[in-house]
């Protein structure tokens, strides 16, 4: 890929319960990104971090939507709209945004930039959990698990002006790697038009077959697409530092493969994120380290 890579780091919390993905942007630089993206042959340059209030600056339910539950519903819209900006100006300037998380609930403001105007934008998600609850079906209120309902325009978050959403159509979003599904997530999925790959997909076909699918679903139709990788996608065995670990995950040959089956999609990527990084639960801030491998993957590292 011959186009600079802009990074943008989300110290973002605000989404899930336990405190310490908000230091994720940091790790992953400490971890190694610059390095990584070099070895990959790519120029990059750091955009600094997006500003996010403290949680304990804020009532968490001082509300905003209609109906249902979402934890710093405000403070998390106006997080996303300052990331989805700073993703769009990044693609005006010509350069590839790559966001470091912070919660997935980064993801809306991301998926929202990058979808831009009126163009069509395929997403692939590779993550343990589908993140397709809403206000109303969500067991936690963490809105770090409704992200992708949000940029659907699921639920009450149809019902407000929830930065410019839907932002992407069903028919375009691939969920790889799903292992841990609440009941409401279950029964919207099987409704909807999204295309949900589960570890037992990856199990039986293998991690290549399933990938290699997801990419043609993301990339058929549609101008370009977003990357969205939660660390705890991984097996908790390689990503210990996660918010929140399921056993079962895929292994640290199955994402670099995944990640060099992105890679041959360099003309359709658009932007990409890592999220969910926690290096408080970490080891050793081996799982930003990973991250930043999976990264250069992406961008075409090879071993040979
Ligand atoms: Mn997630």
């Amino acid at each position: 890929m011959d186009t600079q890579v802009r990074v943008l780091g989300v110290p973002m919390d605000l989404g899930a319960d336990r405190r310490g993905v908000d230091m994720g942007p940091s790790a992953i630089r400490y971890g190694g990104l610059a390095d990584q993206l070099a070895s990959a042959g790519i120029d990059c340059i750091d955009g600094g971090d997006i500003a996010v209030p403290r949680p304990e600056e804020s009532d968490p339910d001082a509300g905003g939507l209609p109906s249902g539950r979402a934890k710093f519903f405000r403070e998390t819209k106006e997080v996303c709209e300052d990331v989805a900006t700073a993703v769009d100006a990044t693609l005006m300037d010509g350069q590839f945004p790559l966001v470091l998380g912070g919660d997935h609930s980064i993801g809306i403001g991301t998926i929202v930039g990058a979808a831009r105007d009126d163009e069509e934008l395929g997403v692939i998600w590779f993550d343990a959990h589908g993140d397709f609850n809403t206000p109303e079906t969500t067991p936690s209120g963490n809105i770090h698990g409704m992200s992708l309902a949000a940029v659907l325009g699921d639920g009450a978050f149809a019902d407000h002006d929830w930065a410019h959403t839907p932002a992407v159509r069903e028919e375009n979003v691939v969920l790889v790697g799903l292992r841990d599904v609440d009941d409401g997530e279950r029964r919207r999925l099987y409704e909807s038009d999204v295309t949900a790959f589960t570890m037992s997909d990856i199990d039986t076909r293998g991690a290549p077959e399933v990938v290699a699918e997801a990419l043609e679903i993301a990339t058929d139709g549609t101008d370009g697409i977003h990357v969205s990788l939660d660390l705890d996608w991984l097996d908790p065995t390689e990503a210990p530092g996660v918010g929140t670990p399921v056993r079962g995950g895929v292994s640290y040959r199955e994402a670099h493969i995944a990640m060099e089956y992105v890679a041959e999609y360099h003309d359709q990527l658009r932007s990409m994120e890592m999220v969910e990084v926690n290096p408080i639960l970490d080891e050793h801030n081996r799982t930003a380290e990973l991250a930043c491998e999976l990264v250069a993957s992406a961008f075409g590292k090879r071993v040979l």
